[in-house]
């Protein structure tokens, strides 16, 4: 789809991939659309298809989503399932309804099996059980991948799905109990920084591998679909290269200039063991990613201190 001079609807423009999407979009000459929290409930699904039959889209990115780290989607599976599918229901039934051409839903990489093999293929879809930290969001998600496949198989719709990594960025959330490791791991360096503290805490055991995919990169990747992809099997959006947990801690530190020793607090869990998604497909149609992770964690500790410290 050439997006010039097209509506285009970024849904969850406020959060960190949705911010990066309106800034990646900037470049495409095309009209972007956004609806904050004020104007349009997400949940609300008559509102939903009012709002999309009075802007029509021409295309939309579902990056709107109840998300949070391992502590947070534990904590509340009931938030997790049920906002995440009813967000993506909406809009995605919403977009039919009003004859929107294109779609592009965002998922995630807790949607493959906990002991998938490794690098995981989109077909390990389905294949196993699920990692039970994150299995409600990942459910959703999983339907939300289906939802575009059904539209596309009953009414034609090119409605396609791209699943991407664990992502870090400008607009992460840095809040410690309901963040994502690498923010949290970035605030905990700097507050040891600043505060001349000796040690940091490292939930879990520290050996659990994560793939991570700087936002921008992730934007990219997803405009690049929308524009070179229509087909009904999702998309991972990776990096192509995992670290340990305690591994990445060291890496943070050293760029924040944090120097503490790591304590573990192994109360906490380490969820799935390796998740690191193999990007052939994507590779495959022409993109690959381009920030290197340190010098992604140095530009994200940069915004960090702009806006948070
Ligand atoms: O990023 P994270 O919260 O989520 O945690 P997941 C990744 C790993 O880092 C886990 C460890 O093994 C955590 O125990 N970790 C160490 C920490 N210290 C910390 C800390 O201070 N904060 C956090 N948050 N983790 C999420 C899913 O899984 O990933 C979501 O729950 C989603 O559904 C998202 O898929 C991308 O990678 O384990």
């Amino acid at each position: 789809m050439n997006l010039e001079n097209k509506r285009v609807w970024v849904a969850g423009h406020r959060g960190m991939v949705g911010s990066a999407l309106v800034r990646r979009l900037a470049a495409e000459n095309c009209e972007i659309l956004t609806a904050g929290r004020d104007t349009l409930d997400l949940l609300d699904q008559a509102a939903v298809r009012a709002w999309v039959a009075k802007e029509r889209p021409d295309a939309i990115f579902l990056a709107a989503a109840k998300v949070g780290g391992i502590l947070a989607n534990d904590s509340f599976p009931a938030d997790f399932l049920y906002q995440n599918l009813v967000i993506e229901t909406n809009i995605i039934d919403a977009a039919h309804r009003a004859d929107v051409a294109k779609l592009c839903f965002l998922g995630s990489s807790c949607i493959y099996p906990k002991f998938a093999e490794q690098p995981i293929v989109e077909d390990a879809l389905l294949t196993g059980p699920l990692e039970p930290t994150n299995e409600w969001y990942a459910i959703a998600k999983i339907a939300g991948i289906k939802l575009a496949q059904a539209y596309r198989r009953q009414y034609g719709r090119d409605y396609i799905s791209a699943m991407p990594t664990n992502l870090y960025g400008p607009g992460d959330n840095f809040d410690l109990q309901s963040s994502h490791v690498l923010p949290a791991l970035m605030r905990k360096a700097h507050e040891a920084k600043v505060g001349g503290a000796r040690t940091m805490t490292l939930w879990g055991s520290g050996t659990p591998m994560r793939e991570f995919l700087h936002v921008d990169d992730c934007a990219d990747a997803c405009v690049f679909l929308m524009k070179n992809y229509s087909g009904a099997d999702h998309v991972n959006v990776g990096s192509g290269t995992d670290i340990a947990i305690a591994d990445l801690a060291r890496l943070v530190c050293e760029v924040v200039g944090a120097d503490v020793e790591i304590v573990l607090d192994t109360s906490k869990p380490d969820g799935t063991p390796r998740k690191l998604m193999s990007n052939a497909r994507l590779a495959g149609m022409g993109w690959t990613p381009g920030i290197a992770l340190r010098d992604g964690i140095a530009a994200t500790y940069d915004w960090f201190l702009a806006h948070h410290a």
